[in-house]
């Protein structure tokens, strides 16, 4: 049985990759999903499980290291093994650098979008090579060209960029492959969860974004590059997002 950790996988692109995971190897796989919601957590598990899938939900904030291991240890705990790490879970921000006031939520920003998949992945690391296995990175297109009013949320994807690759480099050796995704801009609520200038949740529905890829087509992409063990999945951007790149 194939064992799959996803973070961040409660909503948007990290509930959609278990759903289809699901969907396709239904008995033959073992979803663990993680995410600060565990209402939220128990549905898709629902979900999946009535697809055939065994689940296991860890109710988990990525932002603490403790809890990530502790993630990572019921994982193996309960299915032995694990053959795949997604490291999705992530938080948006939209604000102008220089109407920043305070940057603890800069710092807050980093500890969910890179140290939560800093810290889930050094767990996760010796049952991977164990496996040779596979680790997944959600990345954006953010974290391949600095996007004016993203600077903290391109900051940590560039992290995660330069983190993923070196790693992909030095594990290559025992077999476990490293995938990493960068989406452009997806119909999910994230944006609606990010922070603005003063730190607080923005709270405008993005799901009407122009030119948004659907969250069942980047998780099909996802999951294409995960099972390939492809070095990257790069999506297309349309709309601002997209203009704004071609302008470079
Ligand atoms: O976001 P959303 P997406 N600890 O808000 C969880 C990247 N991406 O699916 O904790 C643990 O629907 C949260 O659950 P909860 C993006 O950067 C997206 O769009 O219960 N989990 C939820 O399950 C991110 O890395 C776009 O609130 C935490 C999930 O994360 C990934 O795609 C474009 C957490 C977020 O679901 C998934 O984002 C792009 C924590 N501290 C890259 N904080 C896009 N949508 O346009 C949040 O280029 N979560």
């Amino acid at each position: 049985m194939r064992v799959v950790v996803i973070t961040g996988a409660s909503d948007g692109i990290g509930a959609e990759i278990a759903r289809q995971l699901a969907a396709k190897e239904g008995a033959g796989i073992a979803l663990v999903l993680a995410a600060r919601s565990a209402a939220q957590l128990e549905a898709v598990a629902g979900e999946c499980a009535a697809l055939g899938a065994q689940t296991l939900t860890v109710p988990t904030d990525v932002s603490v290291r403790i809890q990530c291991r502790r993630l990572i240890v019921s994982a193996v705990e309960r299915f032995g093994h694990i053959d795949v790490l997604v490291n999705n879970a992530g938080r948006s921000a939209h604000a102008l650098f220089e109407d920043v006031e305070d940057l603890d939520w800069y710092e807050e920003l980093m500890r969910v979008n890179l140290w939560g998949s800093v810290w889930c992945t050094q767990a996760a690391l010796p049952a991977l090579k164990a496996s040779r296995g596979s680790i997944v990175a959600v990345s954006s297109l953010a974290g391949l060209v600095g996007v004016p009013g993203r600077t903290a949320y391109s900051a940590s994807k560039f992290a995660m960029t330069g983190f993923f690759e070196a790693l992909r480099a030095e594990v290559k050796g025992a077999g476990v492959s490293v995938t990493t995704a960068y989406p452009g801009v997806v119909a999910t609520q994230i944006r609606y969860r990010g922070f603005n200038a003063q730190g607080e949740p923005m709270g405008s529905s993005s799901l009407k974004e122009e030119g948004a890829m659907s969250v069942e087509e980047c998780a099909r992409l996802i999951i294409e590059g995960m099972n390939g063990r492809r070095r990257e999945v790069v999506m297309t951007a349309k709309g601002k997002l997209g203009r704004f790149i071609k302008l470079l």
